[in-house]
């Protein structure tokens, strides 16, 4: 057995034997995932990373013209990483009228395809709301794809209103939900779960929400909030369960690993943000380890509009969209601004060799730029 000489750790499995199955198409084990957590190898991480992508979806990174839209920040969970929610009276707390969300609504530019939309756990609003406001929104914007409320919010919604998970959601895909996003799911590991949200429903309740809306053809997203005080075996033991769960629906589009911002939060252990070596070691082992999730996802407002386009190389092939407003990571410190043009995105794919497509959220081709270049 060797020694790693910058961890001191026992190399008890040679990369070079990991390296072997990935270029020959074959899953890799959890255990195999922890391995290359401990490697410092980038390079050979994000060769092997750029061959899963490029194996499922060439050189295109999609992106979408969307506009995120927050109901609520008042959340009855108050999750110690989330320095967005807000108690019921606290300074700070907004709760938009409906009107209001329809206003916002309004104010997206033509061409915007998805509203994105997720709030927090408000103690008084009513399923109703949410019906009342899909249906307005459909009623005005046909068009536009509606993806809303994160496994967490379906579960509350379904625990106000006495409803099963499936028939929540039924209601909502009823009312003009079209898909949902991949929020809430954090870290599944009970330990690490109840340090950080003890509040919120557990791992195996956030995998049932979208099981149920995978058997009513509702697709989603699944993310995975890390660098906090979760650890390496963590993570994959997350994703373990993702891809567990996708081989036997398949409704899940996007992985979005999502680092943590400490400012303003009540985690304490660690105020540091996450490191470029961990974003891009993160992005690239899910790629090689998610062999059934279709794309990867950088959220460029977390990772910052550089190492979202550096990670382009690291099995990255979706860079998510022109936001226009983002009041989540922005509470916990985020320094990125809120929107970036669709112009600015296209131009961030290209200058990373790569084709730019823009997508709709159910990933139908709306237009790719493949011949066009930019002058920046
Ligand atoms: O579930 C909260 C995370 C999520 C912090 O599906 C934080 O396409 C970092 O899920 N530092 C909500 N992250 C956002 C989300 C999302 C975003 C973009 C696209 C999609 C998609 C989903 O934000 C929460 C939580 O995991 N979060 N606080 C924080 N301090
Ligand atoms: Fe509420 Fe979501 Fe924030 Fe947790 S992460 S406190 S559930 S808004």
């Amino acid at each position: 057995m060797s020694i790693d000489r910058l961890t001191n750790r026992p190399i008890d499995m040679p990369i070079n034997i990991i390296e072997e199955k990935v270029y020959l198409n074959k899953r890799i084990t959890p255990e195999e995932a922890i391995e290359l957590f401990y490697s410092n190898d980038i390079f050979r991480l994000g060769r092997m990373a750029s061959y899963a992508t490029e194996k499922k979806n060439k050189k295109n990174v999609y992106f979408i013209h969307n506009r995120h839209i927050n109901p609520t920040n008042i959340c009855v969970n108050r999750c110690k990483f989330c320095a967005f929610s807000k108690d019921k009276g606290e300074n700070g707390a907004y709760q938009l009228t409906l009107g209001e969300i329809l206003e916002k609504a309004r104010s997206a530019e033509k061409g915007v395809s998805e509203f994105h939309i997720v709030g927090g756990l408000h103690p008084d609003l009513p399923f109703e709301f949410y019906l009342e406001m899909l249906r307005a929104l459909k009623k005005e914007f046909s068009h536009i794809h509606i993806q809303a409320f994160t496994a967490v919010e379906i579960d509350y919604f379904s625990r106000i209103s006495a409803l099963p998970h499936k028939e929540t959601l039924l209601r909502l895909k009823e009312a003009g939900l079209g898909s949902l996003p991949g929020g809430g799911a954090e870290i599944f590991q009970a330990n690490v779960r109840n340090a950080i949200c003890e509040e919120k429903i557990s791992g195996e309740r956030w995998l049932e929400v979208m099981e149920a809306a995978h058997s009513i053809g509702l697709k989603s997203n699944a993310t995975m909030l890390y660098g906090h005080i979760e650890g390496y075996e963590d993570r994959v033991a997350h994703m373990s369960s993702l891809r567990e769960l996708q081989d036997r629906t398949g409704g899940f589009q996007a992985f979005i690993p999502l680092p943590f911002h400490p400012h303003n939060t009540r985690i304490k252990r660690r105020l540091k943000e996450t490191t470029g070596m961990d974003d891009l070691k993160t992005l690239a082992i899910s790629r090689i380890f998610l062999d059934n999730f279709d794309h990867i996802k950088a959220f460029w407002i977390m990772l910052g509009e550089k190492m979202a386009q550096v990670s382009l190389s690291f099995g990255v092939d979706d860079i998510d969209g022109t936001v226009v407003e983002e009041k989540i990571t922005h509470a916990a410190g985020a320094k990125t601004s809120e929107e970036l043009t669709k112009e600015e995105i296209i131009n961030l794919i290209q200058k990373a060799g790569k084709v730019p497509v823009e997508r709709d959220t159910l990933y139908n081709i709306i237009r790719m730029y493949e011949h066009e270049h930019s002058t920046v």
